[in-house]
């Protein structure tokens, strides 16, 4: 496939779309709807809606190229086996994971609120992949799926910026993918970890990876 050029920070940066996956993280009712998980220590959910039209407009123009198509859903097994008792007992929050909500369990698999918001709705076909944590590559196939396809470059959205997008940059970064993120198509319930997690990522010649927007990204596949 012919390269395509994505204007970025640090640098611009070249890609193969047939080895480039998109990566949708957990854009989900149980962080961006009210009575979720997301909700459940005291965030505006509203804050993160901004993300959904720039993921909308990544996705339907990925669905166009020979590009992998990965959604992730962070929760856990039914009987929480998979929910680390730190995890469940943290904080002081309104429902705790497991506790029945309006949208069902909270970040519980099967649930209501477990669903990708139906503006994001997976298509056949397209991987979904369920991980107990924040990262995208602990305690899943992730890396199998990607391998397996010879992906080498990775641009990844969601939600939220500081925590689950940026501990699977993170991830990713170590295990040699290159990392592109479209500020736009993340975002944080804290405004200020959002920029900061994106200049983080950029800083130091790109110690994690690469930051662009969603209209540049179009604009490279375009
Ligand atoms: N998906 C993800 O980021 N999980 C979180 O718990 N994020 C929060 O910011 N709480």
């Amino acid at each position: 496939m012919p390269l395509r050029t994505i204007d970025a920070e640090p640098t611009p940066i070249s890609v193969d779309p047939a080895r480039t996956a998109l990566i949708l993280i957990d854009m989900q009712r149980d962080f961006l709807e009210p009575g979720g998980f997301g909700e459940t220590p005291g965030n505006d959910v509203g804050l993160l809606r901004v993300a959904i039209g720039p993921c909308r407009a990544l996705l339907e123009t990925a669905r166009r190229q020979p590009m992998l198509i990965i959604h992730t859903r962070e929760g856990h097994r039914p009987d929480l086996s998979d929910a680390p008792p730190a995890k469940v007992s943290r904080g002081n929050p309104s429902l705790r994971i497991g506790e029945q909500g309006p949208m069902g369990r909270v970040l519980v698999r099967g649930e209501p609120g477990h669903d990708i918001i139906e503006q994001l709705a997976p298509l056949p076909g397209e991987p979904v992949v369920d991980k107990p944590g924040k990262g995208a590559f602990h305690a899943t196939d992730l890396h199998a799926l990607l391998h397996n396809r010879g992906i080498a470059d990775l641009i990844l959205c969601g939600v939220t910026t500081e925590v689950c997008v940026h501990t699977t940059v993170r991830e990713a970064n170590d295990r040699g993918y290159r990392c592109i993120v479209p500020g736009d198509c993340c975002a944080s319930y804290i405004p200020e970890f959002h920029a900061m997690g994106l200049r983080m990522i950029a800083a130091q010649g790109g110690i994690f990876g690469w930051v662009t927007d969603s209209a540049r990204v179009l604009a490279a596949f375009g």
